[in-house]
Parts: C-alpha cells; sequence; structure tokens
C-alpha cells in the first residue's frame, strides 16, 4: 500500500520537507523531445506539494515493466538512490498498478507516490475552502477505491478495531463497502454545495450580464488577469494549483458590465477523478458564453502546443462548447522576434502581460466587440400593460436604456438573437436595416456566436 498522501501531509506540516527521487520510464533513447519537460513538470508539482527534489532514475525503454513498473537493474539504482540521498520517498512520474506499487515498495526502502497521488497531495495543500477540501478528498477515495484490488491491498486506516463484516464478506470487501459508503456522502455535501452556487449562478444569468470563463494551464496566470481586469484579490503564487475554488467578480467596460469567473487549472494526464470530483466547479466553465484559454506565451513552442492540447482536451471532457479566445499570457518574458512568431501562429490570439498590466485594453476591446456581435441592437416600445414582458426583458437584456413616453416605455438594448425574435412584435425600429443586419451575419465568424 503506497503512503497516503495525507501522511506526506503531515510530514510537510512539521515543515519537514520530504527528500524525495524521482523514477520514471521514458520511450527512446536520452534526449528524447517530452522528456525534459515531463521531469522538469513533475519537479513543478514536487515543488507545490512542499517535497524536497534529490535525484532522478531514468529508464529508456519503450514501456515499463508491466509487473514492476522498472527493470531489474533500475531498480536497484532506485533503492541506491534511496539510500545514498537518504530519501524518505519515491515519485513516479506515471501512475503506478498496485501491483507495481507493490514490487517497487518491497524493493525500496520508502514510501512510493505516483503521479495521480502527487497530483492529489498538491491539492490537498492548496484546498482552503470546506468545499474543495470535500471535493479533494471525494477524489483520493476515488483513487484509493481503483487500488483497493486484490490481496493484502486494505486499508486499515478505515474501519480499524471494529468488525463490520456482513456474512461472508472478506477484509477488503469491508474496506470496499465502508470507502464506497463515504464516497456517497462526500458526494452528497458536495451536491449540496453546488445548488448554492447554481442558485447564485441563476441569479446572474437571468441578469443578463455577459459571463466569461478563465481556463487553461496551471501557473499560466488565469489568476493573475482576474485580479488585473476585477477588483478581486485571490491569491497569484509560483507554484501549480494555487487555485482550487471558483472566483466570479464583475467588471465593467464601455458601458457594460462583465462577469469572469477564474477555477482550477488543468495539467498533462489530471486525473479523471479530480475532474468528477470537481464537476460542480468546473461548472462555471461549461455554463459561459466564452471561454478565455490562458496560455504561458514565455514556454517553447512544442510545449505550448502540448499544453494547447491538454487544455482542449479536457475543456471537451467537462463539455464546454463556448466559443474561445486564446489569451497570451507573459509577454513581458519573449522578445519580439519570438512574440512575432507567435502572431503569426496564433492570428486570433490576444497577447497581454497580466501582471503588468500590458494589453488589457485590447482583451477587453476584444471582448466588447465579441458580445457587440452576439447581442442584437433593438430599440423597442412596450405599452404600459405589457408590465410582466417588460420586467422579463430587463432580465434578459444588456446595455439597457429606458425611456418614458406617452405611448409607452422605449427599450434600447443589446439581446441574444433568440430572444430577439421573442421580442419582435415590440420593435419600433431596427437600428440597422435588414439587409445590414444579414450582412453582419455573414461577417461574423463561426467560433465567435456564443447564442447560435
Ligand atoms: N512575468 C510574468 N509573470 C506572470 C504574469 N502573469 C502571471 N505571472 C506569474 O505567473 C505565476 C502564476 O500566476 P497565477 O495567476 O497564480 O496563475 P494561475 O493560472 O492562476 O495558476 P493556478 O491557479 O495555479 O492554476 C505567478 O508567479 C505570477 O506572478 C505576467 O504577465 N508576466
Ligand atoms: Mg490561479
Amino acid at each position: 500500500m503506497p503512503v497516503s498522501a495525507e501522511k506526506i501531509l503531515d510530514t510537510g506540516a512539521t515543515q519537514v520537507r520530504p527528500r524525495t527521487v524521482v523514477f520514471a520510464v521514458v520511450p527512446g533513447g536520452h534526449g528524447e523531445p517530452g522528456e525534459d519537460e515531463a521531469l522538469a513538470e513533475i519537479k513543478e508539482l514536487l515543488r507545490s506539494a512542499d517535497m524536497e527534489w534529490v535525484a532522478d532514475v531514468i529508464q529508456h525503454r519503450e514501456v515499463p515493466n508491466p509487473h514492476s513498473y522498472l527493470g531489474k537493474g533500475k531498480m536497484s539504482e532506485l533503492k541506491a538512490a534511496i539510500a545514498e540521498n537518504q530519501a524518505a520517498v519515491a515519485v513516479c512520474e506515471d501512475d503506478l498498478t498496485p501491483a507495481q506499487v507493490a514490487a517497487v515498495l518491497d524493493a525500496v526502502d520508502a514510501d512510493v507516490l505516483d503521479r495521480t497521488e502527487l497530483i492529489l497531495t498538491v491539492f490537498s495543500k492548496h484546498a482552503h475552502s470546506l468545499e474543495g477540501t470535500l471535493q479533494v478528498h471525494l477524489a483520493q477515495l476515488e483513487y484509493e477505491l481503483t487500488r483497493m484490488r486484490g490481496k493484502g491491498l486494505v486499508m486499515s486506516r478505515l474501519g480499524a478495531g471494529v468488525d463490520m463484516r456482513g456474512p461472508g464478506e472478506t477484509k477488503l470487501e469491508v474496506d470496499r463497502r465502508v470507502v464506497r459508503r463515504r464516497i456517497q456522502t462526500l458526494r452528497r455535501r458536495i451536491e449540496q454545495m453546488a445548488r448554492t452556487r447554481r442558485t447564485q449562478r441563476a441569479r446572474r444569468l437571468r441578469t443578463g450580464v455577459p459571463l466569461i470563463a478563465l481556463a487553461g494551464y496551471t501557473n499560466a496566470g488565469k489568476s493573475t488577469l482576474l485580479n488585473a481586469l476585477t477588483d478581486a484579490h485571490v491569491s497569484v503564487q509560483d507554484r501549480l494549483f494555487e487555485t482550487l475554488d471558483p472566483t466570479s467578480r464583475s467588471f465593467r467596460y464601455r458601458d457594460r458590465d462583465y462577469v469572469l469567473t477564474d477555477t482550477v487549472g488543468f495539467i498533462r494526464k489530471l486525473p479523471h477523478q479530480l475532474v468528477d470530483a470537481f464537476a460542480s466547479t468546473l461548472e462555471e466553465t461549461t455554463l459561459a458564453d466564452v471561454v478565455l484559454v490562458v496560455a504561458d506565451a514565455s514556454l517553447e513552442a512544442p510545449e505550448i502546443a502540448v499544453r494547447e492540447k491538454t487544455v482542449a482536451d479536457v475543456l471537451h471532457r467537462i463539455g464546454s462548447t463556448a466559443p474561445q479566445i486564446v489569451v497570451f499570457n507573459k509577454i513581458d518574458k519573449v522578445d519580439e522576434a519570438k512574440l512575432h512568431r507567435l502572431r503569426a501562429l496564433y492570428p486570433e490570439a490576444v497577447f497581454v502581460a497580466a501582471a503588468k498590466g500590458v494589453g488589457l485594453d485590447d482583451l477587453q476591446e476584444r471582448l466588447a466587440r465579441f458580445f457587440d456581435r452576439a447581442l442584437r441592437p433593438v430599440r423597442l416600445l412596450f405599452p404600459y400593460t405589457e408590465a410582466r414582458e417588460m420586467h422579463r426583458l430587463r432580465g434578459v437584456a444588456s446595455d439597457v436604456h429606458e425611456e418614458h413616453t406617452p405611448d409607452g416605455v422605449v427599450f434600447e438594448a443589446r439581446l441574444p438573437a433568440a430572444e430577439a425574435g421573442r421580442y419582435a412584435r415590440f420593435r419600433l425600429e431596427p437600428e440597422l436595416p435588414d439587409e445590414e443586419l444579414a450582412e453582419e451575419d455573414d461577417e461574423r465568424s463561426p467560433d465567435e456566436d456564443p447564442h447560435g
């Protein structure tokens, strides 16, 4: 049984950073592309988990050994590296099967964590709210459940001292039952909390304020961008998964309010248990009118591409269908030539340095244009008898101006296309002649219309 994330946490709490050896199987020969990044990332995760990296043991082969992950020789090297460096933990760059964990534990004198457990450890260190803590705990239990297979892999911490065995149940079956029950309870509590947030969100949706979600790889600068555009003061740190709880704040630009939401970041091989456990948090992203995909411009081009794909995959996995605007951040760390190349490669992207306040006007202008296109300008006249329709309109329209006249209330506002149809009978005169509206429709690029 690998050491639980909580045990590592305890060690961290006493301010001792556990000395850690990283081991990995990397396909191909030395210096393959991707190897450096994968190892650099695992070290970033270690740093974010308050663990101290002391050595690497890398095996170059196409696939890991199915039984022991490392081959015999490399396993001895790992054992030696642990002894030599007085390491307390061995962290695998990959996920391990229960059998592989058992084999490594057998061979070395240290605790063993795999990639998912390391990510879960980082998450548990950074969870501050009750909801975040419960979500991380849920993901941990879900992962442990997948590990509770086969003889000997029992959860001694659960149900300790109490014989809860039903007729014919083995210790393992009991343990699984206990974990499943705790998972159910956690799910229920998280769902209750999600309901509260949904009510708040429904209120926002009713007011018709454009919703913008920040998404992207962890540490890209999403929270920095939120702070720069709004009066939020969320925590910004140069470490992975600093943000776990969603924060929504509004900002005003050219007479219109926008709501911007910052949520948890993504990483390659993001454990699906975390995606599931954070489903209600990630809902914030799926319900937005537009997603700002924040990317770190200061990385090398191949790494930018890998992260772009990772983020696209996760967004797809959580069912986000909203149009996206790519925002390259940290351009203050990039020289002119590279910036030029990036602009050529990503002609649709916006380039900013959120920490320096650079490019924020461009971004706001881009968002304003996006919502200008998505929302139809209308001029409507409501007889005073239509109080209910007027009330409803105020809920769904943006940029509303009202004027009381002898004939009724004249509204100038912007509406989603579907809503504009509903109010056709109140239409006073179109802002634009119909042909022009049709032309505007043609110009609209397909990835930039949140309402149809
Ligand atoms: N040089 C530079 N650094 C930046 C910029 N924006 C953010 N950073 C730094 O990048 C690091 C990560 O920033 P965050 O805003 O916490 O990133 P995040 O995407 O919210 O990360 P997580 O919440 O951990 O997923 C911090 O050290 C920031 O100071 C920028 O424009 N330029
Ligand atoms: Mg953040």
